[in-house]
C-alpha cells in the first residue's frame, strides 16, 4: 500500500501548493483525469483475482474519494479568493462627481439666449419671426427704405461693399435687418406683425462698436395703425424683458430716412453705486429708435400709403444683452474664449419662456 500513500501524499500537497483554480484543474488531471495516475490504478484492477480486487480497489477508491474532496475544497478556496481579489481591485468609489456631458458643459452665448428672449416675449404678442440674407442690395438696403441716391444718410452707415459686378450695381453687408422687413412688404399682404432679429455690419471698430453687431427690428402695417399701438407694445416688450413690473419711458424727436415721425426711446434707471437698474431712480438710457413707417417706404415696397399705415422700430441685441447681464465689454462677446463663455453663458435647458420669466 505504500504506493497508494506515497501517491496520496504526493498530490494532497500538489493540491494545497496550488494557488489558482487553473494549477488545481491540471492537478486534478493528473490524478483523476483519463490518463491520471488514481485512473491507471483502477484499471489495474481487472487483472486481479477478486479477493486481491476487493482489497485493492477498496484502497484505491478511498484514495480516489480523498483526492476528490481536496480538489473540491481547495477549488472553494481558490475561487474566493478569486473573487476578494477582483472585488478589491475593481472597486467603485461611488463618492466620485459623475463626468459631466457636453449639455453640462455647454453654453448659450448671452447674445442666443437674449434673441430667443425677444423672440418669447414678441411671440407671445402674436409677432412672426423673419429672415433675410446677410448680404444684400444697395437696393434693399438703402433705395427702397427712402435713402435716396447720394443722400448723406448712406455714408452715416460706414457700409461694406462688394466689388461692382459688370450690371454696376453692387452688393452689400446689410447694415440694419430693415431689408428684411422690405422683402416681408413685398412678399406678404397686410397686416403685417413681424420682427426680423439678425447679424448686421459696419465698418466701425472701437470700445463700443463691432464691425458685427445684433439688431433686431420690429414691423407692423395695417389699417388704422398708430403710435398709440407702438407705445404700447414698446412699454410691455420692456417690461417683459427687464422684468419689472413698471417701466417709465421718453419719446424724442430724431431723424431716419426710414420713418416719419422718427423717435428715439429712452428708459427710467437708476446708477447707484456703479450698478443700472431699470424701472427706478431718475436717470434715462437710450435703448430703440422707433417711429411710423415713411409712405414713400410702404409706396416703395408695394403697397398704398393711404390705405396701409404702419409703425417700426429697431434696438440693438449686443447693447440690450450687456445692460442685462451686466456684461462691461462689447468685444469680449465675440472673442470666443470659453472661460468667458462658461461665466456668462446660460444653460442649455433654460429656455426663456414667458411663464418662468424671460431671463429663467
Ligand atoms: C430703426 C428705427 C426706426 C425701421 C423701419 C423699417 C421699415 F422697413 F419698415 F422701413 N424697418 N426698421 C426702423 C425704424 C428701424 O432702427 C433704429
Amino acid at each position: 500500500m505504500s504506493d497508494l500513500s506515497a501517491l496520496e501524499t504526493e498530490t494532497l500537497t500538489q493540491i494545497a501548493a496550488s494557488t489558482d483554480e487553473a494549477a488545481l484543474e491540471t492537478v486534478r488531471l493528473s490524478a483523476l483525469g483519463k490518463k491520471g495516475a488514481i485512473s491507471a490504478l483502477l484499471a489495474t484492477l481487472g487483472k486481479m483475482s477478486p479477493e486481491e480486487r476487493k482489497e485493492r480497489g477498496a484502497a484505491i477508491n478511498v484514495l480516489k474519494d480523498k483526492v476528490s474532496d481536496a480538489l473540491g475544497q481547495r477549488k472553494s478556496v481558490l475561487k474566493k479568493a478569486a473573487l476578494e481579489a477582483r472585488l478589491k481591485s475593481e472597486t467603485v468609489d461611488v463618492s466620485l462627481p459623475t463626468r459631466e456631458n457636453g449639455q453640462d458643459i455647454g453654453r448659450i452665448h448671452p447674445i442666443s439666449q437674449v434673441m430667443d428672449e425677444l423672440t418669447a416675449i414678441f411671440a407671445d404678442m402674436g409677432f412672426s419671426i423673419a429672415e433675410g440674407p446677410d448680404v444684400e442690395t444697395d437696393d434693399y438696403n438703402f433705395t427702397k427704405l427712402n435713402f435716396p441716391l447720394g443722400h448723406p444718410a448712406r455714408e452715416m452707415h460706414d457700409t461694406f461693399f462688394f466689388n461692382p459686378s459688370e450690371d454696376g450695381t453692387r452688393k452689400l453687408l446689410r447694415t440694419h435687418t430693415s431689408p428684411v422687413q422690405v422683402r416681408t412688404m413685398l412678399a406678404q399682404k397686410p397686416p403685417i406683425r413681424v420682427i426680423c432679429p439678425g447679424r448686421t455690419y459696419r465698418c466701425d471698430s472701437d470700445q463700443t462698436h463691432t464691425p458685427m453687431f445684433h439688431q433686431v427690428e420690429g414691423l407692423v402695417i395695417e389699417k388704422g395703425a398708430h403710435m398709440g399701438h407702438l407705445k404700447w407694445i414698446l412699454e410691455e416688450f420692456c417690461k417683459a424683458f427687464f422684468e419689472v413690473p413698471h417701466v417709465k419711458m421718453q419719446f424724442r424727436p430724431s431723424f431716419f430716412p426710414f420713418t416719419e415721425p422718427s423717435m428715439e426711446v429712452d428708459i427710467q434707471c437708476s446708477r447707484k453705486g456703479g450698478e443700472i437698474r431699470f424701472g427706478e431712480g431718475t436717470d434715462w438710457l437710450e435703448i430703440l429708435g422707433c417711429g411710423m413707417v415713411h409712405p414713400n417706404v410702404i409706396r416703395n415696397c408695394g403697397l398704398d400709403p393711404d390705405e396701409y399705415t404702419g409703425f417700426a422700430w429697431g434696438m440693438g441685441i449686443d447693447r440690450l444683452a450687456m445692460l442685462k447681464y451686466g456684461i462691461s465689454d462689447l468685444r469680449q462677446m465675440f472673442e470666443g474664449d470659453v472661460r468667458w463663455l462658461s461665466h456668462y453663458g446660460f444653460k442649455a435647458l433654460d429656455v426663456p419662456t414667458l411663464a418662468g420669466g424671460v431671463g429663467g
